[in-house]
């Protein structure tokens, strides 16, 4: 005898949208209509499946005094029930569409309300859910309501009929797992729970249903035309234009147009008989003409960073403040649009972003990656039972999103592989809505999609592409690119975005990208600081992948940020300010330079000795000018001079305060004179100890030990890098793991022979062979030490033996010990922040002054990090060191081993010593992670080297 077990949860593993919702219909908040949020506290029940518990609860009367609690919005495993898990694109649960586990974390969710007494008695009420992860069935007292998928999608119930004054109960019982988790399978935490809004809406007789604001600019005319659709007939009005229509009616008049540069948005307000709703009208028109995506006429550049939705503790639940720091961050960083990465964000963010000015795409909650693994058999996206609950998710983000001009693209999701379900989307999609176009990344020969799109393509690829000799279908060579993944930015990185800027300046065709990704998925945690897969015990997980963000879990920016700011800034400052002029580029596609400043200054040896604002013309978009920069001052005490020129916000903006720098250029004007010691002191052999000039060393060894009266312990040759999350690419890439290959030979490792310590009559000369065990592979390095009396100067000597042809090196430089005392840290060299051979344009030239502690570059996932570039000089611990050449510069509390074996920032601790590095060379950063490595200039190769530093004791 064989039994079905229980039916009543059959919906959980239904490939249908759901059962009993509303249609889709455009997000607002109404200026008249009541409404209640029901946020806060629920009472909350954790059970093992989804059906462990009958559904009882849901009845009025029901007492859940013993219940736990939880707060709506949220996930219940973050609040102590269950555990987050993190996997890429593997599914954690066996692959049986639409089967899911029995073992289906479900938590039922209760919540008792009363309605205002000043609740209108009259017309219906809808509940409204934001975003429940990932199903969810609901009674309202306890009359069974139906039930929904899609994650981040709202889904409305008509409920007035249900509503009593007092004592409401709202039953809601949510599934971890259900056919919909086919349809999410984002590389993100899986986290159940009722995580967005959940709202009553009163809907009076008479009001608002749905409604499209159709708002075009004719860039020809300058004029916009408005027109707004609305179910339910009513009039337009917008006071500044002087319109008052009917709905349906078009009107047509001069504006100013909508655009991410210059967001002009125009109140207005939709009357019908029952409600007034305020609309924010942009007036703008996508187009795809001569193979362009054009706005209001003109060829954009995106300039973008794919978004997924973050909170170090609260996860995808995100309040609107944390969501107006993004978008504040973003404008100050000169990012200009957001892919909204793989979902429809909450919709209170697309209003910020069409207040503060961001072109958007917008992508559907889409992502069937994991049957990548099966050869995407059974993908649901290319099965007819399947494209239903397709179509709701294209009509509920279309629907939901329609309205906001910031939204120029919609996706129709990610990582889903190909299929007629996509192919049912897109059509959907271009007949509901002409005004956009429509992307999807898998659809590589572009047959339903109106945009070439690829990810992680090499700035070589993307130069053919550039170049439209890359080949493709007809349809597909016909349209524009873009690159809606690219510079991975996991850990220290992303390398070579200012390669990738160039080539999207220099090919029409290519229309920009978006970074992946904003910001570090890491949960706060008392054991690590940040979490990441693995931390939580889940049996399959993808470690630090979920960290790959241009900001940190708590949204302090990286380096990576600071870097991507300076390659995308709006103004360009070129020529070589030689001839007393630099040439400043409008790099906008809208915007004159009108709310911009300029500033210029003077440095010697990077201190300023005078400055004053520079006078630019207001530049339209693209347009240069060659600008007069004032006399050099006469004073320049024969030092290293330059010129730093600035633009900067010439007034508070809705974004940025005056004075927010946006970008800037620097041009020297005299060359730095390197450090020149005469060898006029020779070494003096003593018993034990060598002395020369200012240094002491071991007899024996030839080691330094003193520079006057600071102690210095192990200065060596040192390769040694702790990998950084590119050095150790990604495992579908191995021929780009640079740090599989230098664990193979050694370099973490190496050994250091002493052949012989000779003294000179003005050099005390070390020689050392520094190789790995087991292999031929070795550097011969000389130590060479002279002094003039004062100083002591150190000239390091490498030359490669054996075959290192394919085997780059991490680093190339010394490393040393000082007494944990040196905190202060002083340069004159490349600052603030840290900066690689290929992550190095923001990288400013000037006198800098940090801590050691300061240094750091709290990467989730500890790693190399922290140096400084093109160093003249540094002062730490009472000693100070000039290059011969310029060098990297980086100290810090533990040693470069203790760094490559710390898995979180808490195994770091501050030991006796701190570790100072001066490198003459360092490998680049790149994006293995996920992409390209290094550009093969940016590659440290093993070739002979000779550098050199002077060490004084500061007096
Ligand atoms: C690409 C995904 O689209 C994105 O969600 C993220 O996983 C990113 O990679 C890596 O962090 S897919 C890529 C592995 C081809």
């Amino acid at each position: 005898m064989s039994f079905r077990t229980n039916t009543a949860i059959d919906y959980v593993e239904d490939v249908s949208p759901g059962t009993g919702a509303l249609p889709p219909r455009a997000w607002y908040a109404s200026s008249d209509a009541a409404s209640l949020s029901l946020n806060g506290d629920w009472r909350f029940r954790l059970s093992g499946t989804a059906d462990a518990e009958d559904d009882s609860f849901a009845e009025p009367g029901y007492d859940a005094g013993d219940w736990a609690e939880v707060s709506v919005p949220g996930h219940w495993v973050l609040q102590g029930h269950g555990a987050p898990i993190y996997t890429n694109h593997l599914y954690p649960f066996p692959v049986d569409p639409p089967r899911v586990p029995t073992e289906n974390p479900t938590g039922d969710h209760l919540r008792v309300f009363d309605l205002p007494s000043d609740w209108p008695s009259d017309g219906g009420a809808v509940l409204r859910f934001d975003g429940v992860e990932s199903c969810a069935r609901l009674w309202l007292n306890g009359t069974d309501l139906g039930e929904f998928k899609g994650s981040r999608l709202p889904h409305e119930f008509a409920v007035g009929h249900l509503l009593k004054p007092s004592g409401n109960v709202l039953a809601v019982r949510v599934h971890q797992w259900s056919a919909g988790s086919y349809l999410e399978d984002q590389d993100q935490w899986w986290l159940p729970g009722i995580f967005r809004d959940v709202t009553l809406l009163h809907r009076p007789a008479g009001a608002v249903l749905d409604f499209f604001v159709h708002a075009s600019y004719d860039h020809v005319s300058g004029e916009g035309t408005l027109k707004v659709d609305s179910d339910v007939d009513g009039r337009v009005t917008v006071p500044a234009l002087d319109i008052d229509v009917a709905t349906g009616e078009p009107v047509t008049v001069v504006v100013e147009p909508w655009t991410a540069e210059t967001p002009k948005l125009y109140d207005g307000v939709l009357v019908t008989e029952g409600e007034r709703v305020p609309l924010r009208i942009g007036f703008r028109t996508v187009v795809l003409e001569d193979g362009r995506i054009k706005v209001n006429g003109k060829a954009v550049l995106f300039k973008g960073v794919n978004r997924h939705e973050w909170h170090p503790e609260k996860g995808r639940a995100l309040d609107l403040e944390t969501m107006r720091a993004d978008v504040l961050l973003m404008k100050r960083h000169n990012i200009n649009a957001v892919r909204t990465s793989h979902y429809p964000p909450h919709p209170a963010f697309l209003d910020l972003c069409d207040e503060y000015g961001l072109w958007v795409i917008d992508e559907c909650d889409l992502e069937t990656h994991g049957f990548t693994e099966q050869a995407w058999r059974d993908n649901p996206v290319d099965d007819d039972r399947w494209t239903p609950a397709l179509l709701d998710r294209a009509a509920r983000m279309v629907e939901r999103d329609k309205n906001h001009p910031s939204v120029v693209l919609w996706s129709l999701g990610n990582e889903a592989g190909t299929g007629r379900g996509l192919t049912a989307m897109a059509e959907w999609i271009h007949g509901r809505d002409a005004s956009r176009l429509v992307h999807y990344e898998g659809d590589i020969n572009c047959r339903d999609t109106d945009v070439y799109s690829r990810m992680y393509a090499s700035h070589a690829e993307v130069e053919q592409i550039g170049r439209g000799l890359d080949g493709g279908t007809l349809k597909r060579r016909e349209l524009p690119f873009i690159l809606c993944e690219y510079a991975h930015a996991m850990g220290n990185g992303p390398g070579g975005l200012a390669d990738y800027q160039r080539l999207f300046e220099s090919y029409e065709r290519l229309q920009g990208g978006f970074v992946w990704e904003w910001i570090d998925h890491g949960i706060k945690d008392e054991r690590y600081g940040y979490a990441y897969g693995g931390d939580f015990g889940e049996e399959l997980h993808d470690g630090n992948f979920v960290c790959d963000g241009l900001v940190f879990p708590d949204r302090t920016p990286s380096p990576g940020l600071a870097e991507f700011k300076k390659v995308i800034e709006p103004v360009a400052f070129t020529g070589d300010g030689s001839d007393g002029t630099v040439r400043v580029t409008n790099r906008q596609d809208f915007a004159d330079l009108s709310a911009f400043a300029f500033e210029w200054s003077y440095q010697v040896d990077g201190e300023t000795v005078e400055s004053g604002s520079l006078s630019v013309p207001t530049l339209t978009p693209g347009e240069s000018a060659d600008v007069k920069l004032p006399e050099p001052p006469a004073d320049n005490r024969g030092g290293e001079a330059q010129w730093t020129v600035r633009a900067v916000l010439a007034a508070d903006t809705p974004w940025g305060p005056k004075d927010h720098p946006v970008a800037w250029g620097q041009f020297p004007v005299t060359a730095r004179v390197s450090p020149s010691v005469a060898a006029t002191a020779g070494p003096v052999a003593g018993e034990r100890v060598i002395t020369l000039g200012p240094a002491s060393f071991d007899a024996r060894t030839g080691a330094l030990r003193t520079i006057g009266g600071v102690e210095v312990n192990d200065l060596r040759l040192d390769v040694w890098r702790a990998p950084t999350d590119n050095d150790d690419g990604a495992s579908w890439q191995d021929d780009i793991c640079y740090s599989l290959l230098w664990r193979k030979f050694g370099l973490h490792r190496m050994r250091h022979r002493l052949d012989a310590v000779e003294l000179g009559d003005d050099a005390l000369t070390v020689r050392t062979r520094v190789a790995p065990a087991a292999w031929e592979v070795g550097l011969a390095t000389v130590y060479r030490w002279t002094s003039d009396g004062d100083r002591v100067k150190l000239t390091v000597s490498v030359a490669p033996e054996g075959d290192w042809s394919a085997l780059p090196l991490p680093r190339l430089g010394i490393r040393f010990g000082l007494d944990a005392g040196a905190d202060l840290v002083r340069w004159f060299g490349g600052g603030p922040g840290e900066a690689y051979p290929d992550t190095k344009a923001a990288s400013m030239l000037g006198r800098w002054e940090s801590t050691v502690d300061g240094l750091q570059t709290p990467y989730v996932r500890p790693q190399e990090n922290g140096a400084r570039a093109d160093v003249r000089w540094a002062e730490i611990g009472g000693l100070r060191i000039e290059g011969d050449p310029e060098f990297f510069f980086g100290a810090r509390r533990w040693t470069t081993e203790q760094l490559d074996s710390a898995e979180h920032r808490t195994d770091l601790t501050p030991g006796e010593r701190v570790w100072v590095s001066l490198d003459h060379g360092q490998h680049g950063i790149g994006t293995a992670s996920c992409g390209p490595g290094p550009l093969p200039q940016y590659h440290l190769r093993a070739e002979p080297a000779e550098f050199s530093f002077v060490f004084s004791e500061i007096s």
